[in-house]
């Protein structure tokens, strides 16, 4: 493990001249939607322009390093189509969003510029038991638990009547790294082409412990966004095309593995 910071192009460029890596993954950012409006220019600096960092340090290095920038569906934002392809026109509703799209399109530009092998992943919502709990896929799975164990008695939401395409994240991790296995660097849109709202989500995942949701939820204006972005639906065909991926793993089947994780971390840490 060596330790690097984007706002930082010293501490980059002394890494990458260090490591000389093959293919640089970069995951990194301030990823959380709701945050970016709170602090838009610490997210702009991190996520925007950290991207142009990396990618200057590695072009100034002179390394072959082949680049994966996680993009994000929140770029489609005020969607102007249903479903979402690489060709849907962008319209981003958050600082976060905003300055992922600088990320995208500086990633865009060192392939134009210099012919660098840079891919971006526009991925939809991609969720597991290591998710963070401020998203709400786990915050919903964590509280559920507590629920059930007696821990907590309510569970306070923003807007569930949001709609997001949501993934196994492990399967979007094997079609970033197909992405880095092509030929030529390219820009895909990573995705099941199925939408669920929030409102779905907390069903399943109360459901499955035996509770009715509508027990314990209670809507907190609080986490209400400045500007929602509504309905997200990605279409994955051209990776299903070019990359040969697929999704596996069905909406259902992802609310009742994460359920099941956060019971199992409950009641492993009560032992
Ligand atoms: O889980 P979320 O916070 O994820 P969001 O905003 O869709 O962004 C995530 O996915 C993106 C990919 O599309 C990534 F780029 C991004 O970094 C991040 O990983 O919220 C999902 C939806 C929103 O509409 C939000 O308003 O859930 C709604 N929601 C309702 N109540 C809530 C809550 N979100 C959170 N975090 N907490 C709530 O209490």
């Amino acid at each position: 493990m060596h330790h690097g910071d984007l706002a930082d192009a010293g501490s980059l460029i002394r890494l990458l001249e260090k490591i000389r890596p093959d293919e640089v993954y970069n995951l990194g950012a301030q990823s959380d939607v709701r945050i970016s409006f709170d602090i838009p220019g610490y997210t702009a600096d991190v996520t925007a322009t950290g991207v142009a960092r990396l990618l200057e340090a590695i072009h100034q290095l002179g390394l072959p390093a082949r680049f994966y920038q996680a993009s994000s569906s929140e770029m489609f934002g005020k969607v102007r189509e249903v479903p979402q392809t690489e060709l849907t026109p962008f319209h981003p509703r958050s600082p976060y969003a905003v300055a992922k799209l600088y990320a995208y399109w500086i990633t865009v530009n060192y392939r134009e510029s210099y012919g660098c092998h840079t891919s971006n992943g526009i991925l939809f919502n991609h969720e597991s038991p290591r998710r963070g709990e401020n998203f709400v896929t786990r915050k919903i799975t964590t509280a559920v638990a507590r629920i059930k164990a007696g821990l907590q008695e309510k569970l306070f939401m923003g807007n569930i009547e949001a709609k997001r395409d949501w993934g196994y994240a492990k399967e979007y991790v094997e079609a970033m790294w197909l992405m880095l296995q092509q030929p030529h660097g390219d820009d895909y849109v990573i995705a099941t082409g199925e939408t669920h709202s929030v409102r779905e989500f907390l069903e399943l995942a109360f459901d499955r412990v035996g509770l009715d949701w509508q027990k314990y939820v209670e809507i907190d204006p609080k986490f209400y966004r400045p500007a929602e972005v509504e309905h997200l639906i990605g279409n994955p065909e051209k990776a299903r095309k070019n990359l040969n991926w697929s999704p596996q793993t069905k909406f259902a089947e992802l609310v009742c593995l994460m359920v099941d994780a956060d019971v199992k971390l409950l009641a492993d840490r009560c032992q």
